[in-house]
């Protein structure tokens, strides 16, 4: 690996006389940390070290169906602090619709569930938000959809919304993938695809790379294609192929970099700003109130408040989850598992 800034300005070239058209991005929750929403890694700010009052077996436990499937409590306690509702596009997803309007665009797999690359303008054909989204919801245990309205109330007051089913009694969920269930069938299509088709860069940005099976496409790319990585730090196996170029900083700054570099930070700064705008416009007639929004700290607090000794996980669950754990692997379709 030679010089970032050099590479840089090659790659900004090769962008620019047309040797470069096809780009492929992978994307993570570092994009979108400048629109208010924590991570989940990053040491203090991330989810996982505030998660540590509620005292759970694991931090990802909140996420892993077979813990959601008997406690949604700690799940619905966060939902309307991690809802994507408020939460503006930043510069980095205006980029990726800059990208894509320049045509440039060839893909672009997500693994964010907040859907702010969509808002940005990035066309829906050109994602796959590989985690789901918080668009539609169901019952996890029967799969009836259940309607949005109820939703929105459930996640306002921080309970739990139980299925309509006469007789079921699971409880709803957002059409989030959660550890331990599968994605959604496009991904395997798409990551075969992405080993056959002609890519001239690939883009990966905001990533702790830790999340199977996206943490493996950066190396499906072929060798000898350039890879961008935009991130706090070092990530995957980047670094360790001739091309490879890592950009160590925060998404935001990094993109305005490159974009400055390819002549393009008007026409980013314009995109984004209209794209905010329509952004802000949903979110006013979206119904939800603005006023009192309980912060992530306190609705984790009140929680950990109500939880009961005999609420907390038991030794038994323990194991049961480490077990689950340990399943890493599907054989059929990848499942979200811990990297
Ligand atoms: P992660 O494991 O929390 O890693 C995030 C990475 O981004 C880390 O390497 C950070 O250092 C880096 N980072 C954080 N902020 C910035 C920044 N401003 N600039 C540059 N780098 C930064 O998250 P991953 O996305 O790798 O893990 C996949 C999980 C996270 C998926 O299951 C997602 O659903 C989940 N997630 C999504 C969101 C969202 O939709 N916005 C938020 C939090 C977590």
């Amino acid at each position: 690996m030679t010089s970032a800034s050099t590479n840089l300005t090659d790659i900004a070239n090769r962008i620019q006389t047309g040797e470069v058209t096809r780009i492929v991005a992978l994307t993570g929750a570092g994009i979108s940390t400048a629109a208010g929403v924590p991570d989940f890694r990053t040491p203090t700010s991330g989810l996982y070290d505030q998660l540590a009052p509620l005292k759970l077996p694991y931090p990802e436990a909140i996420f892993h169906i077979n813990y959601f499937s008997h406690t949604p409590e700690p799940f619905y306690a966060i939902a309307r602090a991690r809802h994507p509702r408020n939460l503006r596009p930043t510069i980095s997803h205006a980029f990726l619709a800059l990208l894509a309007r320049k045509n440039l665009l060839s893909f672009l797999f997500t693994q964010n569930i907040d859907s702010l690359e969509l808002d940005a303008g990035v066309p829906a054909e050109k994602v796959l938000q590989t985690h789901g989204s918080w668009k539609a919801q169901r019952c996890h245990k029967c799969k009836v959809p259940y309607p949005d309205d109820l939703m929105q109330r459930a996640i306002r007051v921080g309970e739990v919304p139980y299925c309509l089913e006469a007789g079921c009694g699971g409880a709803v969920k957002p059409d989030v993938v959660f550890f331990g269930e599968s994605l959604p069938e496009r991904y395997e299509v798409e990551e075969r695809r992405l080993t056959r088709k002609k890519v001239d860069l690939m883009l990966v940005m905001g990533t702790s790379l830790k999340v199977a099976p996206c943490s493996r496409l950066p190396g499906l790319i072929e060798e000898g294609v350039p890879r961008i990585l935009i991130n706090r730090e070092k990530v995957g196996d980047f670094g360790t192929r001739k091309g490879d170029i890592c950009l160590l900083g925060t998404c935001d700054e990094k993109v305005r970099r490159l974009a400055d570099e390819l002549g393009w930070g008007d026409e980013l700064e314009g995109i984004w700003a209209e794209a905010v705008g329509r952004k802000e416009e949903t979110n006013r007639r979206g119904g939800w109130d603005s006023e009192e929004e309980p912060g992530l700290e306190e609705s984790i607090q009140k929680l950990a408040e109500k939880m009961t000794e005999a609420g907390r996980i038991s030794q038994g669950h323990r194991r049961m989850l480490e077990q689950h754990l340990g399943e890493k692997f599907a054989h059929v379709l990848p499942r979200k598992s811990f990297g």
